[in-house]
């Protein structure tokens, strides 16, 4: 009996040697010790049937060699384990000089890029920008800036209407209003915000950004108007740009004009962009009407001024060139990542 313990171990030794793995090293460890068949565990029942004498020592033998199998096999498998873990970690190392991949990146869209070049401008002639609310009420967007009752802009056909009361703002000017309901002049502002109009084709869209301006103070011209804008447009399309005032009309503005300019991409010659005339209108403009200097309690005979309005989506389609206003409101972004770069 002692010399087949001791055999048991030899054989378990060599074994030990050949483990290469925990696989094996579990097998090698259910071949000695499983709970039933294991080649010790039986040597280990069988100690019952020697004589009582011998017990003892065979019995001290036997746990000595399982005690040492047992700790073989666990310093193996810790060695194993740590092997594992150092070859996992060498296969999963990371090269830190490889480049990183860039997170994509985002960008303006096309109508704020404009819009931030038309504020510029002004913010150089010490105007402010000032903004108000989306929704607005019949009165600040059309019975203070001296819309008749019955003008056609007022229908809810060309109007979101919200209740008797409520609407979407068809144009910043009630920001204007407001301005001076609270301020006395001067008064130097740019007003840039959402617009609202039932309106759906290549040149229009129902949500659209509009910049309108205001100027008030005592003395103020037409010649400060036409300068002003004239300045605003060579800054905006380039310096050989030229300006010309047609007569227009505006229920808060007298004498009301639109502003063309000259075609910046033919140079007046005439081409697709300003559809063969080497025009393009820009904006509408004129002196603010006394019937809104009444309305905010400024004294007409004291205080003129001038205002105007553009689109800034429609300045947006003409800079860049693009077919169809609604591109800017699909978020393709194949669209939009083309304006990227372009500031
Ligand atoms: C335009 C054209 C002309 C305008 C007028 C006013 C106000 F509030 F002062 F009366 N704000 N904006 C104006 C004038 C707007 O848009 C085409």
């Amino acid at each position: 009996m002692k010399s087949k313990l001791l055999k048991l171990k030899k054989e378990f030794q060599a074994e030990l040697e050949g483990v290469v793995d925990l696989r094996s090293l579990v097998d090698l460890k259910n071949k000695f010790l499983s709970r039933k068949r294991g080649l010790l565990t039986v040597a280990l029942k069988e100690i019952s049937l020697l004589p009582v004498e011998e017990r003892p020592e065979i019995g001290k033998l036997a746990n000595k060699v399982k005690g040492f199998m047992e700790k073989e096999l666990t310093l193996r498998q810790r060695k194993l384990e740590a092997e594992e873990e150092a070859r996992r970690i060498k296969e999963a190392q990371i090269d830190i000089t490889i480049p990183g991949r860039l997170p994509p990146m985002g960008g303006l869209h096309p109508i704020m890029l404009v819009k931030e070049k038309m504020e510029k401008i002004f913010l150089e002639l010490g105007y402010t920008v000032e903004d108000g609310p989306d929704i607005e009420t019949d009165y600040y967007n059309f019975v203070a800036l001296n819309f008749p009752k019955d003008h056609p802009a007022r229908d809810s056909q060309a109007t979101f209407l919200i209740d008797e009361e409520l609407l979407l703002r068809t144009q910043t000017s009630p920001v204007q209003v407001r301005v001076m309901e609270k301020r006395e002049p001067p008064i130097r502002i740019i007003v840039p915000g959402r617009c609202f109009r039932r309106d759906w084709d290549i040149t229009h869209t129902p949500n659209f950004f509009q910049m309108e301006g205001l100027v008030v103070d005592e003395g103020i011209t037409l010649g400060d108007l036409k300068g002003t804008l004239e300045y605003f447009v060579r800054q905006l399309f380039g310096k050989k740009t030229k300006a010309r005032f047609r007569p227009s009309f505006f229920p808060f503005t007298e004498p009301s004009a639109d502003l063309d300019i000259s075609c910046f991409h033919c140079g007046g010659k005439g081409c697709r962009l300003c559809k063969s005339s080497g025009w393009i209108e820009i904006l509408g403009a004129g002196m603010v009407h006394p019937n809104v200097f009444k309305v905010v309690g400024y004294d007409p005979e004291r205080y003129s001024g001038f205002a105007w309005g553009m689109g800034i989506d429609r300045v947006a389609l003409i800079l860049y060139q693009i077919e169809d206003a609604r591109l800017f409101y699909e978020n393709d972004l194949r669209f939009l990542q083309q304006f990227r770069e372009i500031i």
